[in-house]
């Protein structure tokens, strides 16, 4: 197997998807064939799917709360910490999974891109309220209101077609812009992703536009598989451990 040289001149950006997740027992989004309920997860996971049902969009992130909650991080996460630790501030971790797996696991430096599942928020655009931490399991039947304006809560993550935390992006795309500018050696490693959701999905192309080396690792070959120079095919639990040579 290819090793992956993560020395003091190396500045590593990681991007995780859900099949880092998938061995500590969290269904992929593929691997659930994108169906809950025999609905797209994209009808249910999305503004429409709220504003038509939240219900059933309760239903499925309590079940989902419920389920990540009793899982533990794998020797993928832990990996990810061990790199954190040698690299320090020469890492980064945009991870496009909302179960907290990484943040358990020890990992400091992270992006949650696309939300947290045990947040909450309120619906109402003009509610003052903040994000909150939220781990309740609500009852089915139950919608959970705003204490201060009375709107519905709704889950902290980011549905198709909403827009990402512009923050989040910014500190994606300065800690590249000072990776290159320090004149160091850019790494991005893609993990367990199937390189089908953007913004994601494009961040291969950015770094390689900046001159950046690209690793993928993945059970499959992904939907973006042929835009990363180094392809290690298997599960992150397995590959992740093996493959980093911290000098
Ligand atoms: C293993 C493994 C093991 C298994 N080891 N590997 C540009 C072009 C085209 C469209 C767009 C575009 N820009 C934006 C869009 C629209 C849209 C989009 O991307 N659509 C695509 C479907 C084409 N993007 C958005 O709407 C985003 N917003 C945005 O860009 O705003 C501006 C804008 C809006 C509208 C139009 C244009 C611009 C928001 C995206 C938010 C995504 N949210 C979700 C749902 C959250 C719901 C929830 O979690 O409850 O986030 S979608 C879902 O997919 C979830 C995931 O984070 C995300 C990525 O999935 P991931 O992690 O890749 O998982 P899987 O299951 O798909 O794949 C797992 C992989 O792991 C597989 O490859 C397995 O083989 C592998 N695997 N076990 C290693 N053990």
């Amino acid at each position: 197997m290819e090793t992956l040289l993560l020395d003091s001149n190396t500045w590593l950006l990681v991007l995780t998807g859900a099949g880092v997740s998938a061995e500590s027992g969290v269904p992929t989004f593929r691997g659930m064939n994108g169906l809950w309920e025999d609905q797209p997860v994209t009808e249910v996971a999305s503004p429409q799917g709220f504003a038509k049902d939240p219900l059933r969009v309760w239903r499925f992130y309590s079940q989902r709360r419920a389920g990540a909650a009793d899982v533990s991080p794998n020797p993928g996460h832990d990996a990810l910490v061990a790199w954190e630790r040698h690299l320090g501030d020469r890492f980064l971790l945009a991870t496009q999974n909302v179960d907290g797996l990484h943040r358990r696991a020890g990992s400091q430096r992270v992006v949650e891109m696309h939300g947290n599942l045990f947040t909450s928020r309120c619906s109402n655009p003009d509610c003052t309220r903040a994000p909150f931490p939220d781990t309740t399991v609500y009852a089915s039947g139950t919608v959970p209101g705003c204490k201060e304006c009375g709107a519905l809560l709704r889950p902290h993550i980011v549905w198709f077609g909403e827009h990402l935390d512009p923050d989040d992006l910014t500190r994606i795309e300065s800690f590249a812009v000072k990776a290159v500018r320090s004149g160091g050696r850019l790494v991005f490693l893609a993990a367990g992703t199937s390189g089908a959701v953007y913004p994601a999905a494009g961040m291969v192309d950015n770094v390689r536009a900046a001159g950046g080396e690209t690793w993928l690792v993945n059970l499959d070959a992904s939907e973006n598989a042929s835009s990363f120079e180094h392809f290690v095919q298997g599960k992150s639990g397995e590959v992740l451990p093996k493959l980093g040579r911290l000098v």
